[in-house]
């Protein structure tokens, strides 16, 4: 059987950089000529998880669909790049464990950080009070104790970043 991919697992706050690392590595490994998927955060929630919202119970309904999927392709030998908050240490440690080879990738750059980037203002109306659950904010996030890849994202620029996953994966 083919070789199985490996799937990269980026975790950390809204606006840390999930995203934006995850799909310019999409775009090296593709320009690579690998085979690679993008399950990312927003893609998601408007298809495989739409409807759900952001209690405990429905981000790790969330995160376990993700795995599952990812789980698929990677079996088929597709490296599979997920950008999910993911904010639950337990869950995170329960679906890595169950893909073999897995990364786990802190994505981390400070909450008056990424606050003040506030791309889609949602740090603006959360510190207002205005959302209930979120992250960071009025709800856990829950760093990773030992990730494969810890990237401080108000550091380093995307390219380093890139260069430092490429690195870990083994194909710098
Ligand atoms: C966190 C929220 C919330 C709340 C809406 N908390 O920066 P974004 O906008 O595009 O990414 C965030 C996204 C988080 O979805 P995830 O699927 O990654 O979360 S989880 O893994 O916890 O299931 C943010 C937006 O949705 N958003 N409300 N309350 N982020």
């Amino acid at each position: 059987a083919r070789a199985a991919g490996r799937v990269v697992w980026f975790t950390g706050l809204s606006g840390a950089g999930k995203s934006t690392l995850a799909s310019a590595l999409h775009a090296e490994l593709l320009a690579r000529g690998a085979a690679v998927e993008l399950l990312d955060g927003d893609a998601v929630r408007e298809n495989l998880s739409k409807g759900l919202g952001f209690s405990r119970e429905d981000r790790d309904t969330n995160v376990r669909r993700i795995a599952f999927v990812a789980g698929l392709l990677a079996r088929h030998g597709v490296t599979v790049l997920v950008s999910a908050i993911s904010p639950y240490a337990d869950t995170r440690r329960a679906v890595l464990r169950d893909l073999p080879g897995a990364l786990e990738v802190f994505v981390d750059a400070p909450l008056d950080v990424v606050a003040g980037r506030d791309v889609k203002g949602l740090y603006a109306r959360a510190l207002a009070g205005e959302i209930p659950h979120f992250t960071g904010v009025s709800d856990p996030y829950e760093a990773p104790g030992q990730p494969g890849l810890h990237l401080r994202t108000d550091r380093i620029s995307v390219q380093e970043g890139v260069r430092q996953l490429l690195t870990a994966l083994g194909e710098g």
